[in-house]
């Protein structure tokens, strides 16, 4: 019989085990009343006479999902975690953890603390915290490597990837795994099992590190080395390793008190506040302003893509992962087999690496089907235009597809800056036009920008954005204008850029300040890397030649030419131009410049939050965060800088306005942001106006 104790937990007495319920939707996270929960129930359950072993379990879509994020940085209040963990490790009764869904972070962390754990075939563990610029703080560095083993643990925590039952079954994490429907009553049974063979308590607490202090640091030290680029900017990845090390050469307490320090440190320093703004706003992106709930997206199950050039090919290899049945088109009948060849590539690639299984490799390969008539968009549901970028083709080729298309399908464009509502309005249901705006390549870059145009129907948004959670990827819902949310707020750093190396500075300058600030790659790398011919932005400078187009006309167009800015070797190692730096001589001031780094980081970005600024002013994004979430996810914008709205607020706006006007001058400076500065509120929590 269940005995209710509060809204959040139940007590079930199954014969000799005790099952204690939680339920806290939407995730179960640990929250105060949580954890409060769990002390109750466990004290209870192990104080009842009738009861000799316990099991743990969640109600609802997962087992905890870990700290309550929205706590982190706001006074705390008791009971702390750990608390729980100590009625769990002074039981002379075992505690089983019952893992369904996803335990991750301190939820992992709860099931780590209890004395053995089962999980259902379809869940995940895993120590995310990572992605919060955090570590596992309730003793998951010194647990996880006692179970799996400093190297593996390492990695664990360090990628912050989740593993599946099956894999953390053989990496130690866990005991046994159930089937989906039976957890409960298998880890009843696993609870029984243990009474019948008075099995041994096994707290992990106890348990050895397999590897002890030189050779524990020899591995750690060798981890980072290999992955040195993790270790790149972020500081949670230092924080983690040293923690992992305590593991290996502390007791367990003073490990512990190690861990507690170090997660206070990254708590208290500013990545992990901007990486947990990024969190929310994520999740905050999907969320459209006015669209009621009654509001049901379109069942898309096939989709047609039309194009077969790099665009296309990734957008047939996301939706094909995303479980689609995929129809590839172009009239070039070559060139759809080459794209075909390389989509297979892709995916034995993945088999390769282990990414994937070779059954859904195949199955993906045969929801593929290519073709070079338009008339195969007949039977699709979705269909995603991503051909030559040029209003009138696109315009042509939606004439032709709104003939073909049947009546109740939705049309894309994947266009980067044209106008939609122009393409819209060639068709006979403009209510049904919508773009979808993939990152190359697409089927890794995580953002989806989903156009909306001015005749689009509130149920064609809903598609859009649920696609994008169906793929896997970030939604932003964008208006109409030229390069949308992510390419328009990037495109004034290019633009500075380019002013920059007329005066002083160099293009190696300009790309080492953006690489030292976290972007993967610089400004002039990034255009040597695209294509110095193929750059299409119509940039305010464009006016008169400028340096890229002498690069162009001598045939220096970038990496593909071996050499645009840079000179490229075989491996395609980059090295200055000195050609380059000589036609940039021919355009520069006389009396160069010297500019500091800093200086040089404010002539670059100050303007992107500026032009971000404008673009929730003109309500094109709903709001500030969905700049930041754009940037973060589709331009390698550092995530531990919260992007350019929320790094603006911890710069000061004030400073910011300051160098926009001394550069752009003071009409150039939005409105948004002048307002913003007034009256001392975050630019990252501005809303677009209504
Ligand atoms: C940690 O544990 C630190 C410890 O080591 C140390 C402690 C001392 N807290 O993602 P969804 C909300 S750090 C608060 O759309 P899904 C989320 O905002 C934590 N809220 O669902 C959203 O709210 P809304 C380590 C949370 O099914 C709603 O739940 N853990 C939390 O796509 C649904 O979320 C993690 O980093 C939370 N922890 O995915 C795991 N989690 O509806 C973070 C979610 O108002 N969570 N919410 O927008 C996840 O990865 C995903 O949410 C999960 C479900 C995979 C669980």
């Amino acid at each position: 019989m269940s005995v209710p104790t509060n809204s959040i937990s139940s007590l079930e007495r199954r014969g000799d085990v005790g099952v204690l319920t939680i339920n806290s939707p939407p995730v179960n996270a640990l929250g105060q009343a949580v954890r409060a929960a769990l002390r109750d129930g466990l004290s209870a359950l192990i104080a009842d006479d009738a009861v000799k072993a316990v099991v743990i379990r969640c109600d609802g879509r997962t087992f905890f999902a870990g700290a309550d994020i929205s706590e982190f940085g706001k006074p705390f209040v008791e009971p702390d975690l750990n608390v729980v963990f100590d009625i769990i490790e002074a039981s002379a009764k075992p505690v089983v953890a019952a893992i369904h869904g996803t335990a991750l972070g301190g939820g992992f962390e709860v099931a780590l603390a209890c004395h053995y754990r089962v999980a259902a075939a379809s869940a995940k563990v895993g120590l995310p915290e990572v992605a919060l610029g955090l570590l596992p703080g309730a003793g998951g560095t010194q647990r996880a490597p006692r179970l799996a083993g400093v190297e593996a643990a390492l990695d664990l925590i360090i990628s912050g990837r989740p593993v599946k039952a099956d894999t953390a079954l053989e990496m130690k994490l866990i005991d046994a795994v159930a089937s989906d429907a039976g957890l409960v009553d298998e880890a009843v049974q696993f609870a029984e099992g243990l009474i019948a063979d008075s099995a041994p308590l096994r707290r992990v607490r106890d348990m050895e590190v397999d590897l002890q202090s030189d050779a524990a640091r020899a591995v750690i030290a060798a981890y980072q080395e290999k992955n040195a680029r993790l270790f790149r900017g972020p500081v949670a990845p230092t924080n983690i390793a040293k923690a992992v090390e305590a593991a290996a050469t502390l007791p367990f307490e003073a490990g512990l008190k190690r861990e507690a320090e170090l997660f206070e440190e990254l708590m208290e320093g500013r990545q992990s506040g901007a990486q947990r703004h990024i969190f929310f706003a994520e999740r905050a992106a999907g969320k459209v302003a006015g669209l009621s709930r009654d509001v049901q997206p379109v069942a898309i199950q096939s989709v047609a893509v039309l194009g077969a050039g790099t665009m296309g090919t990734g957008i047939a290899t996301a939706f094909l992962s995303g479980g689609y049945e995929v129809t590839l088109i172009d009239l070039n009948p070559e060139a759809v087999e080459r794209a075909q060849g390389r989509i297979y590539k892709t995916l034995d690639g993945l088999v390769s690496k282990g990414r994937l299984s070779f059954g859904a490799a195949a199955a993906q390969k045969s929801r593929l089907v290519i073709d070079s008539s338009l008339d195969a968009v007949a039977s699709a549901d979705l269909i995603v235009e991503a051909v030559y970028e040029n209003l009138d083709l696109k315009k042509d080729v939606f004439r032709q597809l709104d003939s073909r298309a049947k009546a109740d399908a939705v049309l894309a464009s994947n266009t980067s800056f044209l106008d939609l509502n122009a393409i819209a309005a060639v068709t006979s249901r403009p209510e049904r036009i919508i773009g979808l705006h993939f990152f190359a390549p697409a089927n890794i870059m995580r953002l989806l920008e989903v156009v909306r145009g001015s005749a689009t129907a509130p149920e064609i948004v809903a598609t859009g954005m649920a696609l994008g959670k169906k793929l896997g990827k970030v939604a932003v819902l964008s208006g109409v204008c030229d390069g949308f949310i992510a390419n328009r707020a990037m495109a004034p750093r290019v633009t500075a850029a380019e002013k920059l190396i007329l005066e002083g500075p160099m293009p190696w300058d300009v790309d080492r300040v953006m690489t030292a600030y976290g972007f993967p790659m610089g400004v002039f790398s990034m255009l040597d890397l695209v294509g110095l011919d193929v750059i299409g932005w119509d940039r305010e400078n464009s006016a008169g030649r400028t340096v890229q187009e002498v690069l162009c006309e001598r045939g220096h167009w970038g990496q593909k030419t071996g050499q645009g800015y840079y000179v490229y070797d075989e491996n395609r190692r980059a090295t200055p131009s000195d050609e380059a730096a000589e036609v940039i001589a021919g355009f520069a001031d006389k009396t160069p410049v010297a500019m500091d780094d800093e200086a040089l980081l404010e002539r670059l970005l100050y303007p992107v939050v500026n032009e971000g600024a404008k673009i929730v002013e003109e309500g094109i994004a709903q709001r500030a965060s969905d700049v930041d979430v754009a940037l973060v996810t589709g331009y390698g914008w550092p995530v531990w800088t919260g992007g350019p709205m929320f790094w603006a607020d911890t710069v000061g706006l004030d400073k910011v306005i300051a160098g926009l006007e001394r550069t752009l001058g003071p009409d150039a400076v939005s409105p948004l942001l002048r307002r913003t500065a007034q009256q001392g509120q975050a630019l990252a929590e501005q809303t677009a106006p209504h």
